[in-house]
């Protein structure tokens, strides 16, 4: 009898002891706040002018659910490339619709996200922010290739787990990926890497149509400083009648 009561005291405390653990779940989560990892893809690294690129950004959450996070992206080239929009993605490529996100802070090289509405669920490395960009025309053409890189970097402020209790996750892993400005020559216009119908249908609608901006450079074929109508007729007789190449 008395060993059934030893029996039945120790298990009641033992209930108990479980009971006052229980209710401290950060006690026994040590683990916790493991740093979401964030990595930077990019969707296509050659780029010519005027010509999307998708900057991803996937996160890769180690442990809780993430229930809120922000996310600072820079850009190393603001005068090659500039922000267009921004779209949260799960990882099957489509839209998560009950997504939010905003755009805290907003210049030419630093974009700070902030994403909120829905949980990235443990142990998964889906959900991702794709940020578009735009390449644009350099002023100075004649850069070397390596001058032409963009790189971007995204990481560093932070993620909130709000179950059971709101904590703050610091830093987020800074990880980081680049695009480059394709090189390219007088004439290639569309610098699709081939002087064709095309670039003179290029060179036709910058000097006549309002056609894109781009430095007078490329559409100089002939070299004498100036874009204008003798380009269009040099590119017509190197395109199809045998014509010197550009300079
Ligand atoms: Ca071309
Ligand atoms: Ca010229």
């Amino acid at each position: 009898m008395e060993n059934y009561r030893r029996k039945v005291w120790s298990g009641v405390l033992l209930l108990m002891t479980s009971i006052v653990v229980a209710s401290f779940p950060g006690s026994a989560k040590s683990l916790w706040a493991q740093t979401p990892k964030v990595y930077v893809d990019l969707g296509d690294t050659t780029s010519g002018w005027n010509v999307q690129d998708t900057i991803t950004v996937f996160i890769q959450n180690m442990d809780e659910p993430i229930e809120y996070f922000q996310l600072l992206v820079t850009m190393s080239r603001p005068d090659l490339a500039y922000w267009d929009s921004i779209a949260i993605w799960s990882s099957a490529g489509t839209l998560t619709a009950s997504w939010s996100v905003g755009l805290q802070y907003y210049s030419p090289a630093a974009i700070q996200i902030t994403g909120y509405g829905t949980a990235i669920p443990a142990y998964t490395s889906g959900n991702l922010i794709k940020l578009l960009v735009h390449t644009v025309c350099p002023d100075a053409w004649a850069d070397t290739l390596q001058d032409r890189t963009v790189s971007f970097t995204a990481g560093g402020v932070g993620s909130w787990f709000m179950t059971p209790t709101f904590s703050f996750i610091s830093p987020v892993d800074w990880t980081s990926g680049s695009v480059t400005v394709r090189p390219t020559s007088r004439g290639d216009l569309n610098q699709d890497q081939v002087t064709d119908i095309f670039d003179i249908t290029a060179l036709q609608d910058y000097l006549f149509n309002n056609g894109p901006s781009c430095p007078p450079t490329l559409a100089d074929v002939n070299c004498d400083d100036v874009a204008d109508i003798f380009d269009l007729i040099y590119l017509i007789e190197y395109v199809f009648n045998n014509g010197q190449p550009p300079c």
